[in-house]
């Protein structure tokens, strides 16, 4: 059962919790634990902690009665860029630096970027940015990891890494800016246990933009088509930093839609990836400063 942080909204609580969810009985069972305690925990140690927090679960809710929020509290989120040929050949076609794309793609040592902290992450079903001086925008579809403070994953959830394209492109050195911004980073639905997804090495993610209710943009691609190892990603991160409530780790996208796509205001975007659920947001675009 997945691992989720949820709030009960018909008593307008702002308390996130924790939870396990129960998809066939559709229910989720409250746990009095939260995750940054049990990402600090060793793999054997925090198994056994989840079956006795199963075991003495506090309460249980139905399904439709809670709010997914982002299954995150204090780890921060970091993202890997140019996985995939398809995220290289996008760079290149949005930028002046396209050689900087080219080289990062087969370099050794990957592309890794702050994304955001925890509490700036937003989850299913609460809106995205799209910010309000860029012109070009996209959602990133991403596998993305779940560590704890060893380096170990723990499991996995979908990633939205929202982009500026034309920031960006403009100028590499732009890159916090066309990454990092309201709402730019959009988590869940919740974590599938590593225990219950053993291998993620052939995995469909599929994206659909909906605009005045019509698809205006689909693609599907396989983790399969993953340039880097998922571990390999997870090294060179904690190689100079260490994360004593875990980390997230967003591996790259394998979907871009073509340049004359960009995000509007309205458009909702839905995220599936086999064996772990759909991510839906509406992207809202920022007001200006
Ligand atoms: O170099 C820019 C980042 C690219 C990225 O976010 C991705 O490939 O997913
Ligand atoms: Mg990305």
């Amino acid at each position: 059962m997945p691992l989720c942080r949820f709030q009960l909204h018909a008593t307008g609580s702002e308390i996130v919790r924790l939870g396990w969810v129960d998809q066939e009985q559709e229910r989720v069972y409250e746990l009095s634990d939260t995750l940054a305690h049990l990402l600090r925990l060793d793999g054997q140690e925090r198994l056994r902690v989840l079956g006795e927090l199963r075991r003495s679960a506090v309460a249980t809710f139905p399904l439709r009665s809670v709010v997914m929020r982002a299954p995150v509290d204090e780890q921060e989120v970091w993202a890997a860029g140019v996985t995939y040929e398809r995220s290289r050949d996008a760079r290149i076609e949005e930028s002046t630096q396209e050689e900087l794309y080219d080289r990062v793609y087969d370099a050794e040592r990957p592309e890794l970027f702050f994304k955001a902290p925890g509490w700036r992450c937003v989850g299913d079903g609460q809106p995205v940015g799209i910010r309000a001086d860029s012109t070009w925008d996209v959602p990133e579809p991403e596998l993305t990891v779940v560590i704890d403070a060893g380096g170990e994953i723990v499991g996995y959830t979908i990633g939205n890494d929202l982009s500026s394209r034309s920031i960006e492109g403009e100028n590499a050195l732009y890159l916090p800016q066309a990454k990092i911004y309201h709402a730019s980073c959009a988590l869940g639905p919740w974590i599938v246990l590593r225990e219950e997804l053993p291998d993620v090495s052939d995995l469909n993610i599929s994206m659909v933009v909906v605009r005045d209710e019509q698809a205006v943009w689909s693609g599907t691609v396989s983790t399969a088509s993953l340039h880097r190892q998922v571990e390999d990603l997870i090294a060179y991160l904690y190689r100079a930093l260490t994360f004593p409530s875990g980390a997230l780790l967003m591996t790259g996208t394998g979907l871009v839609p073509p340049a004359e796509f960009t995000l509007q205001s309205g458009d909702r975007v839905a995220i599936e990836i086999e064996g772990i659920g759909k991510l839906t947001n509406r992207a809202l675009r920022l007001e200006s400063r």
